[in-house]
């Protein structure tokens, strides 16, 4: 019987998916979760077919040039893939897999989370009690934003948007989004469609960011972007921080421009975030923990698993990307 393909795992994963791998493949595991560095990942890539990484692990140009030639896939845990420099990878021949679909309803639970926290001031409330400055109540107290009935502005209207605004429908919200192309009706369920981003923000009381990280989004919700949202808005990012320019989200939180902002997402995350972010109170700020749930997490590897065993019986894997 010809060799088990060997599997390069980034990150420690869910037992299931750690059993379901030792059974199918010759696995490399990384038990104590340690982060690779970039010379780690290319000296442990001279033993593996392929590496199994997560959105810490950063493919560049320069370190898919020298991963070791046998490598001819990195299956991504993970439904984003800005951490591969997929250009790169296909110039090295190497196939690249993402994990849509499985994280959706995990990720729109946070959005809506950080929806709601921002809107109601959870974190603020939160570290009030718990440090004994509660001392106490008057009608002005904590007054913060109604969500119900209110719009709810969607930027990439793909897999979580669509169920980010399913469960927005349940507070009675209006649905609004832009996305590169309009969905069908069945899709938009009654959604309305801004062809341009600026139409969209000014129909937006809660902006929830879901569009990956290209280079056609980064940066994209600028001081310009910002000051098309009616004051009072409320910013939502569950997708990548290279989305938002940091320095103008922190100006309209300071200003009062924006009302708050719910970020589960960063620029330099997780330890070079934004200062400015730790100071603020109208920030509800979560550790990128979107798709972090038992379900989701083991689904994820399932699904990153199935892409390999396709590649690994020659045929066409269910999520390629490049
Ligand atoms: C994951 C995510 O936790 O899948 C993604 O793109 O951002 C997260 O939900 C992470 O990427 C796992 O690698």
């Amino acid at each position: 019987m010809a060799d088990k393909p060997t599997v390069l795992v980034g990150r420690k994963l869910p037992e299931a998916v750690e059993a379901r791998l030792k059974r199918d493949y010759d696995a490399i595991l990384n038990p104590d979760d340690k982060l690779y560095t970039s010379e780690e990942l290319i000296e442990l890539s001279g033993k593996a077919d392929a590496i199994l990484p997560c959105h810490s692990e950063h493919f560049t140009a320069e370190v898919i040039e020298k991963l070791s030639d046998r490598v001819k896939v990195i299956a991504n845990f993970s439904v984003g893939y800005d951490h591969v420099d997929t250009e790169a990878a296909k110039k090295k021949g190497i196939i690249v897999t993402n994990t849509p679909d499985v994280l959706s309803d995990a990720t729109a639970e946070i959005a809506i989370l950080l929806m709601l926290g921002a809107a109601r001031r959870a974190s603020e409330g939160d570290r009030l009690v718990r440090s004994k400055q509660w001392k106490d109540w008057s009608p002005a107290f904590m007054v913060g934003t109604q969500t119900t009935g209110k719009r709810f502005g969607v930027i990439g209207m793909g897999r979580v948007g669509q169920v980010a605004a399913k469960r927005a429908r349940g507070f009675d919200m209006e649905i609004h989004y832009y996305n590169r192309k309009r969905l069908s009706p069945e899709l938009e369920q009654g959604a309305t469609f801004h062809a341009d981003v600026d139409s969209l923000l000014e129909s937006a009381d809660v902006l929830s960011i879901h569009c990956p990280a290209t280079s056609e989004t980064k940066g994209l919700l600028n001081a310009e972007k910002i000051a098309k949202l009616p004051d009072g808005a409320i910013v939502v990012n569950t997708s990548r921080g290279a989305v938002v320019d940091d320095d103008a989200l922190i100006e309209a939180l300071k200003s009062g421009k924006l009302a708050a902002a719910g970020l589960d997402v960063f620029n330099g995350e997780p330890a070079d975030i934004h200062p400015g972010y730790r100071e603020l109170d109208n920030v509800f700020l979560l550790p990128h923990i979107g798709s972090a749930t038992k379900d989701t997490r083991d689904a994820m590897g399932f699904r990153a698993l199935d892409n390999l065993d396709a590649i690994f019986a020659g045929k066409e894997p269910g999520d390629r990307v490049a």
